[in-house]
């Protein structure tokens, strides 16, 4: 069994994925955790993380395992072109492929198996009642529970959004079998570098700009102002999240240049304004309806004059919300 996270994967990808690889390997289902891309370095801590397998790393053992792969889950994404370099083996493998994902707009025509609910807080929490309904003999330990946990706390910021009653049945759950919470978080949240906090008051500083008639809030960085501050995979993580903290902002996006010249961005709303329905339409993106990617094929400086271009389609859905 191969599951696979989806690229550039976060904490619900991996937590969710090596939930999983616990879980099957206790049911006595051998399982390897492949990844196209590395995942941020603050999720070293959980259990299992050693053993995930980086395509960009290791070519050919991540092609042999998906070629083999009896089965293949695609965990916290639906649509297998979301597992980046990997599609391609994962297409020409027929074998059982199953979705574990939140995220709306399922492909199901590729996939044998959903389990898939857009109201879950997370993959993470699908994975819990993934375990309810089909390995409930098995007993929950620390291990699993930490994977899962990880996945509840960073999809929803620490319990504050995308929340439903079965979230805190989870929660309860997973608490039940020991974990220490306190420590989870340390390890996610409080890993600041110097550099990180000195990037980060420079965002806030120099780089955000205010749209107070769209109620909404931005932070642009170019390729070289990342590289001045030797940014690392996981480094810009969150920071789009400052733009909403502000008071009356509805809307915020981060736009940072790639190495490759492109521009990727993060987008962030409040109420029902839809995030992912903006990305879909002008950056070549979506996701959650508050919380979506995007990309534009060019420089930073041009990504947020198309942004500001496209705002305005927006302004009267942005004028009629408020918090
Ligand atoms: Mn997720």
């Amino acid at each position: 069994m191969v599951v696979i996270p989806h690229k550039a994967p976060d904490g619900d990808a991996i937590g969710s994925s090596l939930a999983l690889m616990h879980l099957l390997d206790k049911a006595d289902v051998p399982t390897h955790v492949v990844v196209e891309d590395a995942f941020p370095y603050f999720l070293d801590f959980l259990p299992g993380a050693e053993n995930i397998i980086i395509w960009d790393k290791n070519k050919a053992e991540a092609e042999t395992l998906i070629q083999y792969a009896d089965c293949i889950i695609s965990s916290d994404y639906g649509q297998l072109s979301r597992c980046g370099k990997l599609e391609k083996y994962v297409r020409a493998n027929p074998c059982l492929k199953i979705m574990i994902d939140h995220h709306p707009h399922p492909e199901t025509e590729s996939y044998d198996f959903l389990f898939h609910d857009v109201a879950s807080s997370s993959t993470c929490e699908l994975v819990f009642l993934f375990y309810e309904q089909f390995f409930s003999d098995i007993a929950l330990d620390k291990s699993i529970a930490t994977c899962i946990y990880t996945g509840l706390v960073t999809d929803t910021g620490c319990f504050r959004h995308a929340l439903r009653p079965q979230t805190f049945d989870t929660a309860s759950a997973l608490l039940k079998t020991g974990i220490e919470t306190e420590h989870i978080i340390t390890k996610i949240f409080d890993v600041n570098t110097p550099q990180r906090l000195k990037l980060l008051g420079f965002c806030l500083n120099e780089k955000m700009v205010i749209l107070p008639e769209y109620k909404t809030a931005y932070i642009h960085l170019s390729g070289e102002e990342l590289r001045s501050f030797g940014v690392k995979k996981g480094d810009t993580e969150g920071i789009v999240n400052y733009t909403l903290s502000i008071e009356g902002i509805i809307f915020g996006a981060f736009f940072y240049e790639r190495e490759d010249g492109t521009t990727k961005i993060s987008f962030r709303s409040k109420s029902t304004f839809p995030a992912n329905e903006f990305s879909s339409r002008f950056f070549d993106g979506g996701g959650h309806r508050n919380a979506a990617g995007g990309q534009y094929v060019g420089p930073v400086n041009l990504a947020v004059k198309h942004f500001l271009k496209c705002l305005p389609q927006y302004k009267s859905v942005l004028e009629s919300l408020h918090l």
